[in-house]
């Protein structure tokens, strides 16, 4: 038995046109919408149905305004995805698909740097990885940003804990091409298939 699952890293403003906006972003936002349609032809055209057949889980970098990871607080990277500001929004267009129940929040602990979504948490506080096991997911899909964090950490969790991993090559973005071909390679070496 086969039962497919959608994992969207971190298609965030921040990430796409914001104090982190990555390589790419704009085109893997277009293929991840063309994706989800691809996979939901025929369906019927409600967002809510299409959920029924293909979950689609969304995570969320969700920092607070303080998080250690922030150069002005001893961290590498610029201030992103604040909870409550336009950066930690989810694209527009991919919004509709985004439901609570599978909505993943990671990044909230102000002292830990999190870039794997695996252990993101919904509002009733449980993980993307038990709701993948409690919807017996057996094959997931991942896309979203950045390649060489958030998505490769993701992946390889996923990886890990058993479900068959595949990378949607079109729909990520990065913060350096080298750096994203060096990860997607390492990737595949581990058994992630690129796709
Ligand atoms: C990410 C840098 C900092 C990511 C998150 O989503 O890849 N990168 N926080
Ligand atoms: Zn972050």
């Amino acid at each position: 038995m086969r039962n497919n699952a959608l994992v969207v890293v971190d298609m965030l403003y921040d990430f796409i046109d914001g104090s982190l906006a990555c390589l790419n972003a704009d085109a893997a936002v277009k293929a991840t919408l063309r994706y989800i349609d691809s996979q939901t032809k025929g369906q019927g055209g409600e967002e809510h149905e299409i959920l029924d057949t293909f979950p689609i889980l969304f995570v969320r970098d969700h920092h607070p305004a303080d998080h250690s990871s922030f150069m002005e607080y001893g961290g590498t990277w610029p201030a992103h995805c604040v909870a409550g500001t336009r950066g930690a929004e989810i694209h527009d267009e991919l919004k509709p698909y985004a439901r609570e129940e599978l909505t993943f929040d990671k990044g909230c602990d102000k002292a830990v740097e999190q870039y794997s979504g695996f252990e993101g948490v919904n509002t009733a506080g449980q993980s993307l990885g038990e709701i993948l096991e409690l919807m017996d997911t057996t094959d997931v899909y991942v896309c979203g940003i950045a390649t060489e964090f958030c998505v490769r950490n993701t992946c390889e969790d996923l990886h890990k804990a058993g479900f068959r991993v595949h990378l949607l090559k079109e729909c990520i973005a990065y913060v350096d091409h080298q750096g994203h071909q060096k990860a997607v390679e390492e990737m595949a070496a581990k058994g992630i298939s690129i796709e």
